[in-house]
């Protein structure tokens, strides 16, 4: 079987009850890129990629579409069911660009399983859990308002909650850690979320202000440096989310014992095919790992939940999906919804979501 066809889709999503407002961005719709490969036998595989506005990685929505016109006419005629060989043939074509990579190889991952008449989840080693566990993120917000919501998505069933902080006066931020512990205790898990913005004077402080509160501190700082600098005087957990970009500099953090866990984000680390060594690395050293990814619609929240699905339960620290903040799905039928802060496997073969191609109107490039 090979790829036949290349299309891809430019569709927005709008936030819902927006803007979503982190430390380093602020977004009120975004852009996302659908790619669909049709096989030479008619079988059709979808892909996603999109980032959550333009400064949140070096990841921006248009530079998606042009990393994907510069090695999709390459791809085709090529063999449809090796994802690695694929992943050689795409990084022989362009250096870097992860993110758009990404979406050609979750669309491949869903074509096999379609081909192999198995799930997604089956293709990466199988699911340990047909009832993933999610997280909830909130954007940064009043202390009062995050605790409130906080209190109801733990009664709602979410194992854990992550607490954006950042962009404002340290003082706010421990409030909200604060206020947001008082209501939920030990209820959940707690992570919080500088996304790269906290200097490594207050990311020392949140720690020690905060000593009885058993949060672990997701990407406090920008670099890797600066949380070397103070990893030893952190009474915290620290985990990698931003700057886990590839698998070397994966291996390059546990080597130097920079973090005790990771935020793992499947277009960033190029796909599925990454995503799985990136999984297989974290349960080598016991380090705890999310799958996530930085937004987008159903194609993206199925594979996300499909590698989710196959993390070690014990070091499961969840899939987040953007769907709390999502309007319509992409399948009417099948859409990934969290239901009690959990997300059920979907069925069927491949990625298990059929979306309403009308939805996207025309491709923006065809190949
Ligand atoms: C909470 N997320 C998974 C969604 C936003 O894109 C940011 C991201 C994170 O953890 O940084
Ligand atoms: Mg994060």
């Amino acid at each position: 079987m090979r790829i036949a066809e290349i299309h891809v889709y430019s569709h927005q999503l709008p936030v819902v009850g927006g803007p979503f407002r982190i430390a380093t961005s602020v977004v009120e719709t975004l852009d996302t890129t659908l790619v669909k490969c049709v096989a030479d036998n008619g079988l059709v595989g979808w892909g996603e990629t999109c980032p959550v506005g333009p400064t949140y990685q070096p990841h921006h929505a248009t530079g998606a579409r042009a990393a994907i016109a510069e090695i999709a006419p390459g791809l085709i005629g090529a063999p449809a069911l090796q994802p690695l060989l694929l992943r050689r043939r795409m990084d022989g074509m362009l250096n870097g660009h992860n993110y758009a990579k990404a979406a050609i190889d979750i669309a491949i991952y869903d074509l096999m399983g379609k081909h192999y008449g198995v799930s997604v989840a089956d293709l990466l080693g199988g699911a340990a859990t047909e009832h993933v566990p999610s997280y909830y993120s909130f954007g940064v917000g009043e202390p009062d308002e995050v605790a409130r919501l906080a209190a109801e998505k733990a009664a709602e069933g979410y194992p854990r909650l992550q607490i954006k902080i950042g962009g404002r006066p340290i003082e706010t931020d421990i409030e909200v850690v604060r206020k947001v512990w008082e209501r939920v205790g030990c209820k959940v898990r707690l992570a919080v979320d500088g996304n790269r913005s906290l200097t490594t004077g207050d990311c020392l402080r949140i720690s020690r202000e905060c000593p009885e509160i058993p949060f672990v501190l997701e990407q406090p700082c920008n670099t890797l440096e600066e949380i070397a600098s103070i990893r030893r005087q952190l009474q915290h957990g620290v985990y990698i989310d931003e700057r886990g970009v590839d698998l070397s500099t994966v291996l390059s953090v546990i080597g130097q014992g920079l973090c005790d866990g990771f935020a793992m984000k499947l277009t960033r680390i190029g796909g599925l095919q990454q995503m799985t060594a990136f999984r297989d690395i974290c349960e080598a050293r016991s380090l705890p790992h999310s799958c996530d990814d930085a937004w987008g619609g159903d194609i993206i929240a199925a594979a996300c939940t499909h590698i989710g699905a196959t993390v070690l339960p014990r070091l499961n620290e969840g899939v987040w999906i953007a769907a709390p903040y999502i309007e319509t799905h992409y399948d009417p039928e099948n859409g990934i919804a969290i239901r009690d802060g959990h997300i059920m496997l979907p069925e069927g073969p491949g990625l298990g979501v059929t979306p309403d191609e009308a939805l996207f109107g025309d491709p923006v490039m065809s190949f």
